[in-house]
């Protein structure tokens, strides 16, 4: 499906850091084929001077979704540790804005406008399209995307630009299915229109 990049738009990646990629803490299994599509999607939004954002998990330590506290994960994108930051090998722009999430100590959330400042910012903007790409696609993309299409975006789903966890087999198809069926525009490089 062919989709225009109009002077609404703008990219936003989900939790490109580095405990999601191989030899991070919660390395999503071949994450790092996001990065090379990631990049010529966020060199097609800077040369038409379009905002891109980029979102991090940002836990304190003791996180609630932690298994020492009952949760269903290990230690992951602690602040300020290496594990947290956004990888080196995603080339943001330094206009990219950042957006931290998951923050408080007692709750999780995976979806980037979960009390976030994202569509604050993106109102402010007049942004009315997303193109949505990054990890893990079957949690904080899937719920990234649902919450944008809630809020009233169109919505882009880059299927060359996510990849998913899989804990169960077939999570990251279904999760696909469903930001679909919900109304987001499945698209790959080729699709977008410059
Ligand atoms: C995520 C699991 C735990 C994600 C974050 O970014 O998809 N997944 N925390
Ligand atoms: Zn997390």
């Amino acid at each position: 499906m062919r989709i225009s990049l109009t002077s609404r738009s703008a990219l936003v990646i989900v939790d490109v850091q580095n405990d999601f990629l191989p030899g991070g803490a919660l390395a999503v299994p071949g994450g790092d084929s996001v990065l090379e599509p990631l990049n010529k999607y966020i060199g097609l939004f800077t040369q038409r001077g379009l905002p891109v954002f980029a979102t991090r998990d940002w836990h304190p330590r003791q996180h609630v979704s932690f298994r020492e506290r009952g949760g269903p994960w290990p230690p992951h994108c602690v602040q300020n540790t290496w594990g947290a930051e956004i990888s080196s090998m995603l080339n943001l722009p330094s206009s990219a804005r950042i957006v931290d999430k998951a923050f408080s100590p007692e709750r999780d959330a995976y979806s980037g406008f979960q009390e976030t400042v994202l569509s604050l910012e993106l109102h402010k903007l007049g942004v009315k399209r997303l193109f949505i790409g990054g990890l893990a696609t079957d949690y904080c993309v899937k719920a990234t995307v649902l919450d944008a299409l809630d809020i009233g975006f169109e919505t882009v789903l880059l299927l060359d630009a996510v990849k998913g966890v899989d804990v169960n087999p077939g999570d990251s198809e279904k999760a696909v299915r469903e930001m679909i069926l919900k109304g987001a525009i499945g698209v790959t490089l080729d699709d977008v229109l410059p």
